[in-house]
């Protein structure tokens, strides 16, 4: 268990963070643990195997990447331990390798939606925004990105970086800077934590700001998701939770100690409504966000995590 407890400290910590990257690395962690397993009496195992998808799942509540992976891992149907490690092993893989896949073809499907000359805002660090844009690069278009800082955590700081060393051209602003910036902006490309039945979509704070000043300015919004990032949940009614972080993300301890009347608000993610987003990216294809539901049924299943 201990890698496995390694594992789900590091998605706590975000030393492992964005939805798709914690998703792999709790679907691996899952596989290996159940390979630990193999002396264990069937009903043993099967406690066990909970107990380390709780682990796993109850370390950031808001991308649904992580119980849907760790739902997708520990699925079988057997009744002796060596056949149940030999199916959550095949699933294991099966995710990550899919999980992989994804990222390319979101990524051709997605630079089909921009064009030569094109200025695209994003937004924190998202790996599957980001395939849209390199592949877009690749593809020889001429191409420039603004990427916000994304505070607390200053996730648009990986960004920079990884477009800088891809070789883009790429501004970075404050996040308050988002709607004054606009009117530079052909279009916005984000990635997602969840999306839930409705087509809203959740993802890191400030993402609404971004498809407001959007909408406002006429500039479409395009989300970047892998079928794994719908809520199967949210057809239950269930609202996505969003995590609230800790203050000293925001302001040092020390100073806030000095402040007795004030606090911290520090949510991660917010909401984005569906009529604010004009196409999502899957790995199966681009839909209007009011297809989710066609989306969680024939890609997800509906009795996945419910
Ligand atoms: C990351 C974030 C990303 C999504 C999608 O938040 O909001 O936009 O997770 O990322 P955090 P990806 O840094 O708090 O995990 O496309 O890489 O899955």
């Amino acid at each position: 268990m201990d890698d496995l407890n390694t594992t789900a400290e590091k998605i706590k910590t975000m030393d492992i963070r964005g939805a798709g990257r914690i998703a792999v690395a709790a679907s691996a962690a899952l596989r290996d643990y159940a390979m630990t397993l193999k002396s264990l009496p069937m009903s043993e195992f099967n406690v066990k195997l909970e107990e380390a998808a709780k682990t796993l799942v109850d370390t950031r509540p808001t991308a649904v990447s992580l119980p849907n992976a760790v739902a997708l891992t520990k699925r079988h149907s057997s009744t002796n331990v060596y056949d149940a490690i030999d199916d959550i092993k095949a699933n294991a893989d099966k995710f990550i390798t899919n999980a992989e896949q994804a990222l390319d073809k979101m990524g051709k499907i997605g630079a089909e939606r921009i064009h030569d000359g094109d200025v695209i805002m994003t937004h924190c660090n998202s790996h599957a925004a980001l395939s849209i844009i390199k592949t877009a690069f690749d593809q020889g278009k001429d191409i420039s990105v603004i990427a916000t800082e994304s505070r607390p955590r200053r996730q648009g700081f990986i960004t920079i970086k990884e477009l800088n060393d891809y070789g883009i051209p790429t501004t970075l602003i404050v996040d308050s800077a988002v709607r004054l910036t606009m009117k530079q902006v052909d279009l916005v490309v984000v990635g997602a934590d969840s999306i839930s039945v409705n087509g809203a979509l959740i993802n890191k704070i400030g993402t609404s700001q971004l498809a407001m000043a959007a909408q406002e300015a006429r500039r479409n919004v395009i989300v970047a998701a892998e079928t794994y990032k719908f809520s199967p949940r949210t057809l239950l009614g269930e609202m996505v939770e969003i995590e609230d972080r800790a203050s000293d993300e925001v302001i040092d301890a020390d100073i806030l100690k000095e402040l007795p009347n004030v606090k911290v608000s520090n949510p991660a993610f917010d909401v984005t409504p569906a009529e604010y987003i004009d196409l999502i990216i899957t790995e199966v294809g681009a839909f209007p966000p009011a297809m989710a539901f066609t989306i969680l049924r024939d890609y997800l299943g509906l009795e996945m995590e419910i």
